[in-house]
């Protein structure tokens, strides 16, 4: 009786070792979906909704909803992990890859910065928004992706921390040189790959 009472205070529940495999350094696994947003929530409904893609292109792009609910879309199984140490284990996501977004804008550039509705913004190198690794995303775990979690889009870029997966995406600008987003200029790093943990800029 004692021991069923005192079950719930042992702590985080343990994770088994097949997950556990997948868990980064220094992650713990989250079965929540924690929100994480700086600043207030952006209301962008679908129908005033655009992506974009400009900077070094050789044919800068938009896509209007309608637009974009005509591109190729697919599943995407993935885990994710957010720099404040929880990763989200099996979840998916469905989208569009930034390989089809990107093929007809013809990049000429080697980085990327990411905008979003409300002004957050993220960099990444364009080598890993390439080669099925990213996506511009419009549901979660087959609903449509709600409001506080980046609804209508976000971008999805699940081998890096969570921070690169911009939420209410509106602008991808590609760069010839590397600049930091908003939290890369906060001390976050400039790559935040997690199974090095490039948490901040001394990793
Ligand atoms: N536009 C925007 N995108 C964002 C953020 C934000 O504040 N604004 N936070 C980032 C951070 S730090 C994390 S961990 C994830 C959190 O996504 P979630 O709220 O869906 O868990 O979104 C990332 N994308
Ligand atoms: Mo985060």
């Amino acid at each position: 009786m004692g021991g069923f009472v005192s079950r719930g205070f042992t702590g985080r529940r343990r994770t088994p070792d097949e997950l556990a495999a997948r868990l980064p350094p220094g992650q713990y696994a989250e079965s929540g979906f924690p929100v994480l947003t700086a600043g207030p929530t952006p209301e962008v409904p679908p129908d005033s909704w655009r992506l974009t893609i400009e900077g070094m292109v050789g044919a800068p792009q938009a896509w209007s909803w309608e637009e974009f609910a005509g591109l190729p879309f697919e599943s995407v199984p993935c885990d994710i992990h957010c720099v404040t140490k929880w990763s989200k284990l099996g979840t998916s996501f469905g989208g569009v890859s930034l390989d089809v977004l990107l093929a007809d804008a013809q990049p000429r550039g080697t980085h990327a910065m990411i905008h979003s509705y409300g002004g957050y913004t993220t960099n990444l190198a364009l080598a890993d928004l390439t080669d099925g690794k990213a996506w511009v995303v419009t549901e979660h775990e087959g609903e449509p992706l709600a409001r506080e979690h980046g609804g209508p889009a976000r971008l999805l870029v699940p081998h890096l921390y969570f921070w690169k997966s911009a939420k209410w995406v509106a602008g991808i600008t590609v760069l010839d040189h590397e600049e930091p987003g908003f939290w890369e200029s906060n001390g976050y790093h400039l790559r935040g790959d997690p199974w090095r943990e490039q948490r901040y800029w001394s990793d």
